[in-house]
């Protein structure tokens, strides 16, 4: 079948905002034998499968047995947001360019993304996760932790709970969602990938050694591609490697980071569910159809871009707390430059000084172009902002970060 797009989509502008844990991991040294303080609790993690495309599928029945993705016009230089499994087998996958995913998969159907709608689904699966427990911690509009500890419903059973909200998703919103269930986040956020897509897999407590023994470095949280390659290159592979370290040796490579390491590859993770989190940043970032060739282009860009970030501040109750602004400039070989100053004002202004500074570094044309502020933590600004409004994150669980350096 011949490629068909269905709703070319003009914006390619998207809103990164990092959120923060409100109680990061402690920095304490632990026991010699630490305690598995987690073994006590029964966490889910529910996770959406190929969740925009999804739902496009179920408002489309035509799509079905198509492969089918979301996201931007492959002509503007679009980028996938996701696509279904059948276009998985194609190599297609988040984040690739629109064209390369074509030329991947030429009969791959490209529809347009709704986040007004996504936004609705979110809200009912959320309802539905509330069914058994307050505790709820989103981590994206698709994904979720839940604490169900305390539930008594299914006879306290957490796995048979994973299944009731399977099936309570996908009888009432007719979409799939996979989960993991385990004694920590941690572990119950690997293994609600382990059944992908429709599925699900418990780790017990009992199991939770065997388990992480054999996970590769690159599963853990914080590890991202730099450290996984430091890793490595020091023969550390799986977590089974890094137990034979001292906390000693993993404090003295990888910083503060090397005592989490510890912990993880132990399958210790402590972190509660956290019902709510707190906004770092907010931001608004374009890749443009052509280039812009100039720093006088760039400058006269950003006012829109401007606009929209001050839009997004009001609406997040955030500006009491910007205590930095900054601007990201990527070039048209792809180089990519940020630079900040501090300061709660950040006026238009602010952001043209910014980009004059960050265009120099690079003195070619722009391929997209970004502006943010940074927030300080509500205690320091003397409010407390509440992250409510889930949208994929640019410091989330998904272990991207590399957070050892
Ligand atoms: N998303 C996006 N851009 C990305 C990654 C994701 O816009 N780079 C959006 C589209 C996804 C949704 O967020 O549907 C949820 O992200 P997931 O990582 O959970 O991916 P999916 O739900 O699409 O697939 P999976 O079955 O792997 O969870
Ligand atoms: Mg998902």
């Amino acid at each position: 079948m011949a490629r068909s797009q269905r709703q070319p989509t003009e914006s390619n502008t998207c809103y990164r905002d990092c959120v923060i844990d409100v109680n990061p991991p402690s920095d304490k040294q632990p026991d010699p034998d630490p305690p598995d303080l987690g073994a006590g609790r029964k966490i889910i993690h529910a996770d959406c499968d190929s969740f925009f495309a999804s739902v496009e599928m179920r408002d489309d029945p035509s799509l079905k047995d198509l492969p089918v993705a979301v996201g931007g016009s492959p002509d503007k230089r679009g980028v996938v947001a996701t696509c279904n499994y059948m276009a998985r087998r194609y190599g297609v996958h988040s984040a690739m360019p629109m064209s390369r995913a074509v030329r991947l998969c030429p009969n791959l159907v490209i529809v347009r993304g709704n986040m007004a709608k996504y936004k609705e689904v979110s809200r009912q699966i959320s309802e539905i996760f509330s069914r058994y427990t307050d505790l709820i911690e989103p981590l994206s509009l698709d994904e979720a932790f839940l604490d169900v500890s305390e539930c008594l419903q299914h006879n306290g059973s957490a796995t048979l709970m994973a299944q009731a909200i399977r099936r309570a998703v996908r009888e009432e919103l007719h979409i799939t969602i996979s989960a993991g269930i385990a004694p920590n986040k941690f572990i119950a956020k690997i293994a609600s990938d382990w059944k992908k897509p429709d599925g699900q897999f418990t780790v017990t407590p009992d199991e939770v050694d065997g388990f992480v023994a054999q996970l590769p470095v690159e599963k853990l949280f914080g590890v991202g591609s730099v450290t996984a390659a430091r890793m490595h290159k020091a023969g550390l592979r799986t977590c089974t490697d890094l137990r034979a370290q001292s906390l000693n040796d993993l404090t003295r490579s990888y910083g503060k980071f090397g005592l989490r390491l510890y912990e993880l590859s132990r399958g210790i993770d402590n972190r509660p569910v956290r019902p709510h989190r707190i906004r770092k940043s907010v931001s608004v970032e374009r890749t443009y159809e052509k280039d812009l060739p100039d720093l006088a282009t760039c400058i006269h860009s950003a006012k829109v871009l401007f606009e929209d970030l001050q839009g997004r501040i009001d609406a997040n109750n955030a500006r009491a707390r910007i205590d930095q602004c900054f601007v990201k400039v990527r070039f048209s070989d792809f180089t990519t430059t940020t630079v900040s100053n501090m300061g709660n004002k950040c006026t238009l202004a602010d952001f043209e000084g910014l980009i004059h500074s960050g265009w120099q570094r690079g003195g070619q044309p722009v391929r997209l172009l970004g502006l943010g502020v940074r927030l300080a933590h509500p205690d320091a600004a003397g409010q407390l902002a509440l992250f409510t409004d889930s949208e994929p994150e640019s410091e989330s669980e998904s272990g991207s970060n590399d957070a050892s350096s």
